[in-house]
């Protein structure tokens, strides 16, 4: 009986000192497989607790708005609210507070697997809560049964050209998805405000279910024969339905998607993607309209295509230097890199200080499975180069690497050597946590996003007086 006189304030103290003893609190009070039924209790005390910090605090400062972050992409603004995750310059991205170490060792896997699963991942954004082995499974289960795609998306993805890059496939297909939106239906039968979430959350899931189809499809039309991808099996996980359908059969791979698939799901709620899906979506638009505006996004050079212009990148190091490049020649070839005005990719971030906790687990899977890999080695190597250099230039803020710099290294080791469908993976994955968050958008009844600008003209004026 003492376990349950434990209070909130004492609960989240024992989350910090003893994750796996919380993690089997909460367990044990809910465990349920029903995510709709869980959000639907927990978002009126979610929604009260909000209602009443504003109340309190709602005049409250947070910070201060300079000139230079209006002109330098609004860096160190706060000025948003981001439940699902929150980046710290140091440490590192940390899921609902839990690290992505505890997140291998806490988040459930797949029958003799050791990496975590990214049904668990979901569970834990948009519950907070770390799930059991039964609601992983449910959630597996529940994606596979809501796989299908309409005829319509299958016939537009068979009829773009191969050569369209997979990005603007993703893009493509997610948008002329939203004919399946609950929600639009929804809003245009004038459902009350209140119920929004309900149907955003049953898009999200449809979205989450069918992206690993749509991406499968990308792949095989652009790069093998276009022939079909297989039924799914619905007793499966989604990551080993996702690598069978993209015609992979090697366990250790679907090991690596599982991790690939958790890492890159959420990075708190100013990066690009992240950003775009929850400003499109407080128009109310629909999650498919919604998400793939944040592919879009995903699909620059400075955020998600960096994994790809990395692999370009040590393919010219290889071309021209070959696998067994000295320190001195790798650095004669970042300075060229940084003199033609390019950025080196995979190395720096807006909000990272130190290297990328997803750049360290995907280097501690490397060593562990393919520690002779030449590539694995050049990448290692210029982790040791790369940062003095950045240091040097005097400029660059975050001089180590991010998690692009590593993610396509271990996806050529098994073969998938298509470099620029790399971020449809990314992508695939990034649906987890901005879905998990434009559910909460909705729950919490955020408005239409709409900052104020000013010109250059009325800014100086107003200093002037001011
Ligand atoms: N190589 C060369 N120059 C770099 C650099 C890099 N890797 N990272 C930053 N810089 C430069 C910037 O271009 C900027 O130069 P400028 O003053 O001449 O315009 C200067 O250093 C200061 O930039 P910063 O404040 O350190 O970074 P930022 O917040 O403006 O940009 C990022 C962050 C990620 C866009 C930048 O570090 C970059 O371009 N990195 C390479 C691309 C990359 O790896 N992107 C992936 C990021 C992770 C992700 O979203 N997936």
């Amino acid at each position: 009986m003492a376990l349950f006189r434990i209070t909130t304030t004492r609960i989240a103290e024992t989350q910090r000192v003893f994750p796996q003893l919380s993690v089997l609190l909460r367990q044990l009070s809910d465990a349920s497989t029903d995510l709709k039924a869980i959000l639907a209790a927990r978002i009126p005390k979610e929604q009260e607790r909000v209602k009443s910090f504003r109340k309190q605090h709602g005049a409250t400062k947070v910070g201060e708005v300079t000139v230079d972050m209006m002109y330098g992409g609004m860096r160190g603004i706060k000025g948003l609210v981001c439940e699902t995750s929150v980046l710290d310059p140091d440490e590192g991205i940390r899921f609902r507070g839990y690290s992505i170490p505890e997140c291998q060792k806490l988040l459930p896997k797949a029958p003799g697997g050791s990496e975590p699963l990214p049904e668990g991942l979901f569970w834990l954004l948009i519950t907070g809560d770390i799930p059991t082995d039964a609601q992983v499974k449910a959630i597996s289960k529940e994606w596979a049964e809501r796989a299908e795609l309409p005829a319509h998306v299958v016939t537009l993805l068979n009829n773009l050209p191969t050569s369209l890059h997979p990005m603007s496939q993703l893009s493509a297909a997610v948008t002329a998805l939203n004919s399946e939106s609950k929600f639009a239906k929804a809003y245009a039968s004038g459902v009350h405000k209140s119920k929004f979430w309900e149907y955003i959350y049953e898009d999200s899931m449809d979205l989450i279910a069918k992206l690993p189809v749509v991406a499968a499809t990308i792949y095989r039309n652009s790069f093998k024969d276009g022939s079909g991808i297989g039924a799914i099996d619905t007793s499966k996980d989604w990551s080993y339905n996702f690598t069978t359908m993209l015609g992979y059969d090697n366990p250790e791979f679907v090991e690596l998607m599982r991790l690939y698939l958790t890492i890159h799901s959420d990075h708190e709620g100013g990066n690009v993607s992240a950003h775009t899906v929850h400003l499109v979506g407080s128009a109310l638009s629909d999650p498919y309209l919604s998400f793939a505006a944040g592919l879009n996004g995903l699909a620059g050079p400075l955020h998600g295509l960096a994994n790809q212009e990395v692999l370009i990148w040590l393919q010219k190091i290889r071309k021209q230097i070959g696998d067994k490049a000295t320190e001195e020649q790798l650095k004669d070839f970042i300075w060229k890199t940084l003199k033609s005005g390019q950025v080196v990719p995979g190395y720096g971030h807006a909000v990272l200080r130190k290297t990328d906790p997803r750049y360290t687990c995907q280097r501690e899977f490397a060593l562990k499975h393919l520690p002779n890999d030449a590539l694995f080695q050049l990448v290692s190597k210029i982790y040791k180069v790369v940062p003095p250099i950045l240091l040097e230039t005097g400029k660059v803020k975050n001089p180590w690497p991010n998690v692009d710099a590593h993610s396509g290294v271990l996806l050529q080791y098994y073969g998938l050597k298509e470099m620029n469908y790399y971020t449809v993976l990314f992508g695939v994955s990034r649906a987890l946590g901005v879905l998990a968050s434009l559910v909460w958008d909705r729950a919490l009844g955020l408005p239409i996003e709409r900052p104020k600008s000013m010109s250059t003209d009325g800014l100086m004026k107003a200093l002037k007086a001011a």
